[in-house]
């Protein structure tokens, strides 16, 4: 059984995230609309309670990304539960251009009025807020990469003649609440891998893996290392290098699609 808590407690919030944040907040005067860009494996701790502080009144469109590494079933809960709440949401894959082309429908659907929309794209670290952009720009512009923290700086892009969009650097919450919220948002790549032990989250996401979802068969570590040939000579298995692979595997949707956190149902 996985133990309850953590061995080390999983938090990422340097200061480039506290400039990031306050240079957020002052820019937000001059933008129409956010484009929250969530991970949909993980709708509720990838989503920044800081935005609604900052922003309570501030027209929005939710983004569910990653969709193509989620379960279906829980996407569709998820937005019927946005829906519920009178928040218009969109779930995507950011590397599809047939499915980023429907953001900018759902934008124009939202009539905020006219002249040039300005739309402002936030999120936490690695959601695909950059790739949104690029999709929507149907040209690399914005720096995008598998990595947390890869945008550094507030930009402008111009979509067309009534579009622009901003991107921001991924900010965290300072305290990241619960140890599930922890080891799933470094799983699903919020955190940079050196802020986090992989082993120790891959023992809470099999252990998960077992509780929930039995028939997915996710491999322990162990087994994963041999299977995949990180044997060392002498029967020892390289776990460390095993765990990397792991987490890259799991990334790109090798152990199948999966939504930790499940929405409330309708009342
Ligand atoms: N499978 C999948 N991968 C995606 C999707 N959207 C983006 N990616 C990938 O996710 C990685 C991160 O994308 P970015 O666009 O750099 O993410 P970001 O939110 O701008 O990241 P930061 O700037 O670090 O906050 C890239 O490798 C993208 O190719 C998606 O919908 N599905
Ligand atoms: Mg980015």
């Amino acid at each position: 059984m996985a133990p309850d808590v953590l061995n080390v407690q999983i938090q990422w919030y340097p200061g480039h995230m506290v400039t990031a944040m306050r240079k957020l907040g002052e820019r937000l005067r001059i933008v129409d609309v956010l484009i929250e860009v969530l991970d949909a494996r993980v709708p509720r701790s990838s989503s920044n309670p800081a935005l609604d502080r900052l922003a309570p009144h501030k027209p929005r469109l939710v983004i569910l990304g990653r969709e193509d590494l989620a379960d279906p079933r829980a996407t569709r809960e998820w937005l019927a539960w946005y829906r519920r709440r009178g928040r218009t949401a969109l779930a995507v894959n950011g590397k599809d251009q047939g499915s980023v082309k429907r953001v900018a429908a759902a934008l124009a659907a939202l009539e905020l009025g006219g002249g040039t929309t300005r739309a402002m794209v936030v999120g936490i670290p690695n959601t695909g807020k950059s790739s949104l952009i690029n999709g929507l720009l149907r040209r690399i512009a914005a720096k995008a990469a598998d990595k947390a923290g890869v945008t550094r700086s507030l930009q402008w892009f111009r979509v067309g003649p009534n579009l622009e969009v901003m991107d921001t650097p991924g900010i965290l919450v300072p305290k990241i609440a619960t140890p599930e919220a922890q080891w799933q948002l470094a799983l699903t790549g919020a955190l940079p891998r050196e802020r986090f032990d992989p082993e120790e989250v891959i023992a809470r996401y099999v252990g998960w893996s077992r509780d929930h979802r039995p028939r997915a068969n996710v491999p322990d570590l162990e087994t994963y290392a041999r299977a995949r040939g990180f044997a060392r000579r002498g029967g020892e298995v390289d776990l460390h290098n095993a765990a990397g692979a792991f987490i890259k595997d799991f990334g790109e949707g090798k152990f199948g699609r999966v939504t930790f956190e499940a929405a409330e149902p309708a009342a």
